[in-house]
């Protein structure tokens, strides 16, 4: 995976091949390479980017022009050894973007590890991507590349429906993808659960709240922990377990963190008014933490809310337990922004990414301190001219 293999062509008994034509189950572009005298052999350099079963197809053509039948190569790419880091999607170890653009194209940008992003040559899904929720954190099909969820109003059911799209290494987020990936839908058991068919005014990949089960209680993980999804929509806040089996009311109905008898803030900012982020484990309790931004300019506050847990045991948050980071974070000063654990690689992961009212610019606001707000600030980028949502 993501790994270059050389492969080797010879000519099977077929004294005068010109030329070699090959492709492959992740690559459909037909390449030819000529051997160096007639009949010899060539070596081609292939990367495969899928995790498991991938075929090389060849075929021989002799100075006349005439083909050999095709020749299969069967060979199996190992995945990651560990899965990528949170917010990495190509595999470099540097927190990265999905975006959507102002013609509604999936784009993805790789961060430099310093705070500044570089866009991809190429988009990152098919279709358009116009008024779609899109956010990252996690692998949701367990072959160590973190995906992109996606809420999407489906016009033949009347209703929004949401969506994991694989990611196929590089960021690609497949819908249907050639070598056969597609994307699946996250789904409820008990309809009653669905809190996202209306739309949503946010969906956030938090990471995995719960954990991994320790099945024979020896104190290491036998089965590995799931991401979650938290659903803001617009009245109430819910956070979600995920499972395997794409429900996310599998085993644990979803838990509900605020709503108006269990307000977000205390200066009159509704659930509607606010807008989360995913700072992964800021305070090192072993609990995720949340990120809260108040969207009037009237409040603009920015807070990290400590991950905890209820009298049941189901993850909670508190406005008694919250710390103040910052003021001024009003959509009028930040139309968008996501939370980026640690984009510079510096070890504080209070770090975001955030758009500029009526320009292109994408700043990097990093290394966020309690009272204080970030103490790194740079251009991350200048391509996020009319950008609809950034993850
Ligand atoms: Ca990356
Ligand atoms: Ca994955
Ligand atoms: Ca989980
Ligand atoms: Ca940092």
């Amino acid at each position: 995976m993501r790994t270059k293999g050389t492969f080797t062509f010879s000519n099977g008994g077929v004294n005068d091949v010109a030329e070699y034509e090959y492709w492959t189950t992740w690559d459909s572009t037909h390449r030819k390479k000529s051997p160096s005298s007639t009949g010899g052999s060539v070596s081609v350099e292939l990367t495969p980017n899928t995790v498991g079963a991938n075929k090389v197809y060849v075929r021989s053509y002799d100075r006349a022009g005439n083909s050999s039948d095709t020749a299969v190569y069967l060979f199996y790419a190992n995945g990651p050894r560990t899965p990528d880091k949170p917010g990495d999607i190509n595999g470099d170890g540097n927190t990265d973007i999905w975006a959507i653009d102002s013609s509604g194209d999936l784009r993805r940008f790789y961060g430099a590890g310093d705070g500044t992003v570089t866009q991809a040559s190429t988009k990152a899904g098919d279709h358009t991507w116009n008024n779609v929720k899109i956010t990252h954190r996690g692998d949701w099909n367990n072959d160590g590349y973190e995906d992109l969820v996606a809420l999407r109003h489906d016009p033949d059911k009347g209703a929004h429906r949401l969506w994991v799209h694989p990611n196929d290494g590089y960021g690609f987020a497949c819908t249907t993808c050639d070598n056969g990936v597609q994307r699946q839908e996250l789904a409820v058991y008990d309809d009653t659960n669905n809190h996202w068919k209306g739309g949503a005014k946010q969906i956030l990949a938090i990471g995995d709240v719960d954990g991994g089960l320790d099945t024979d209680g020896d104190g290491v993980e036998d089965v590995p922990g799931y991401p979650d999804l938290i659903v803001n929509d617009g009245e109430f806040i819910w956070l979600y377990y995920g499972n395997s089996d794409h429900h996310l009311d599998s085993y644990r109905d979803p838990v509900l963190l605020a709503g108006p008898d269990d307000p977000i803030a205390t200066g009159g900012s509704t659930v509607g008014e606010a807008t989360l982020g995913a700072p992964g484990d800021w305070d090192g309790d072993g609990l995720p933490d949340l990120v809260v931004r108040y969207d009037r300019p009237d409040t603009g506050g920015l807070y990290v809310f400590h991950g905890g847990e209820d009298d049941w045991g189901d993850y909670d948050i508190s406005l008694n337990k919250r710390t103040a980071i910052s003021s001024n974070w009003g959509t009028d000063t930040v139309p968008l922004f996501t939370a980026t654990p640690d984009a510079n690689n510096n070890g504080n992961p209070l770090d975001f990414w955030v758009t500029t009212p009526n320009s292109g610019n994408l700043r990097f606001l990093g290394d966020h301190v309690a009272d204080v707000g970030h103490t790194t600030s740079l251009s991350a980028s200048t391509e996020f001219e009319g950008y609809q949502a950034i993850s």
